[in-house]
C-alpha cells in the first residue's frame, strides 16, 4: 500500500535505512524494491532529493530520486550549493595552500566557495586585514567570525538558510564550534587535536547532513589536510584563479602557461603587485602537479581521475 507522497532530502544512510528530511521532519525510510536490485547499483548520498511515501506506521519508502545538480566526493554529498572554507586566523595558522586547493575543487565541482576566517578574537585587526587582502581580487565572498565575540555569526546564519552547505577546513579551525554558535541546538562535539590519532576527536565515520533549522542543511566534516586536485587540463588551470582573468590571453605565446615562458603578462602582473605572489606561487605548484599527472603513464595518469 502506498501512502501520501512528499519530497525530501536524504540526510544520511545508515545500515540499510535512509533518514530523509521532509516538511520539517525526519523520516526513517527504506528503499522501494527496484532500488535494491543489483543492476541498479546506485549509491544514494546525503543531499539526494527524493520522493518518499509515508506508511501508516510513520516510516517512509523512497520511491524516486532526482538527478544530481552537483556531486562532491570529499565529503560525499550531493547537490551541495556552497562550501564554507573554514580557516583560523591563528591556532592553527591558516594553511593557504590547502585553502587554494579547496577553492579550485569547489569551482571545479561548480559549488560556490565562501572563505570564512575564524578566531578573529585571537588576532589584531591588521592580521585580519592581511588575510582578507590576499583574496580580495578573487571576488570570493569572505566572512570574518569569532565564536567568542559573536562577530560574523549572523552573516553565517543568513548564508546557510535554505541551502545545502558543506564545511571544510583543517582540524581545529573551528567548524563545529561555529555551527554550534549559529545553531545552539546542534550541540556538536568540539575540541582540540587528539594527539593519539592526530585528528579531531569527534571524526565521524558517516557523513551526514544536519537539519540545522531555518531550512539550513549542513555537513560538518572532519578536518583534513591532504587532497588531490580534480582532473583539470593544465591549460585550463588559470581559469580557476579568478584574479588572473584580466591578464589572460595577452602573453607573448598563445599557449603560455604563465610558468617559465618569456613575456608573460600574468608574471608581469604578479611582479607589479597586481596579483598576490602567494596565489601565483600556488598556481604554479598546482600547474606542475597537473602536468606531472598528465605525463604519468597508465590509465590513472592519462584519465587524471585519482
Ligand atoms: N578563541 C577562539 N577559539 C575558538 C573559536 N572557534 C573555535 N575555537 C576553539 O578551537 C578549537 C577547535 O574547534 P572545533 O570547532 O572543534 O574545530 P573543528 O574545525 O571542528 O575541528 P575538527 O572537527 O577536528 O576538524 C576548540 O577548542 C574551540 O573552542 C573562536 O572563534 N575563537
Ligand atoms: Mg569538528
Ligand atoms: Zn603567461
Amino acid at each position: 500500500m502506498k501512502g501520501r507522497e512528499i519530497e525530501g532530502t536524504i540526510l544520511k544512510g545508515y545500515s540499510g535505512f535512509y533518514y530523509v528530511f521532509a516538511q520539517g521532519e525526519v523520516y526513517t525510510c527504506s528503499l522501494r524494491g527496484k532500488y535494491r536490485l543489483k543492476e541498479h547499483n546506485r549509491v544514494f548520498l546525503p543531499g539526494d532529493q527524493v520522493l518518499i511515501s509515508i506508511l501508516p506506521n510513520g516510516q517512509g519508502v523512497i520511491e524516486a530520486v532526482n538527478s544530481r545538480r552537483t556531486e562532491l566526493l570529499r565529503p560525499p554529498v550531493a547537490n551541495v550549493d556552497q562550501a564554507l572554507l573554514i580557516f583560523a586566523l591563528l591556532s592553527p595558522l591558516p594553511d593557504f595552500l590547502l585553502l587554494d586547493r579547496l577553492l579550485v575543487m569547489a569551482l571545479h565541482a561548480e559549488i560556490k566557495p565562501v572563505i570564512v576566517w575564524t578566531k578573529a578574537d585571537l588576532v589584531a585587526p591588521a592580521v585580519v586585514a592581511v588575510a582578507q587582502a590576499g583574496y580580495e581580487k578573487t571576488g570570493f565572498e569572505q566572512v570574518v567570525v569569532s565564536a567568542v565575540t559573536g562577530q560574523g555569526v549572523g552573516r553565517i546564519a543568513g548564508l546557510l538558510r535554505g541551502w545545502i552547505t558543506v564545511l571544510a577546513g583543517p582540524s581545529g579551525a573551528g567548524k563545529s564550534t561555529l555551527l554550534n554558535v549559529v545553531f545552539p541546538g546542534l550541540a556538536l562535539k568540539t575540541g582540540t587535536l587528539n594527539p593519539k590519532i592526530g585528528r579531531g576527536r569527534h571524526t565521524t565515520r558517516h557523513v551526514e547532513l544536519l537539519a540545522a533549522g531555518g531550512g539550513a542543511l549542513v555537513a560538518d566534516t572532519p578536518g583534513f589536510s591532504n587532497l588531490f586536485l580534480p582532473p583539470i587540463a593544465p591549460a585550463q588551470l588559470a581559469n580557476y584563479f579568478p584574479e588572473l582573468a584580466p591578464f589572460l590571453g595577452r602573453c607573448r605565446f598563445k599557449s603560455c602557461r604563465h610558468d617559465a615562458e618569456p613575456d608573460c603578462r600574468v608574471k608581469a602582473a604578479m611582479a607589479a603587485g597586481l596579483i598576490p605572489e602567494q596565489r601565483y606561487k600556488h598556481y604554479v605548484l598546482f600547474l606542475r602537479e597537473l602536468v606531472a599527472r598528465e605525463n604519468r603513464p597508465g590509465p590513472k595518469g592519462r584519465k587524471g581521475n585519482d
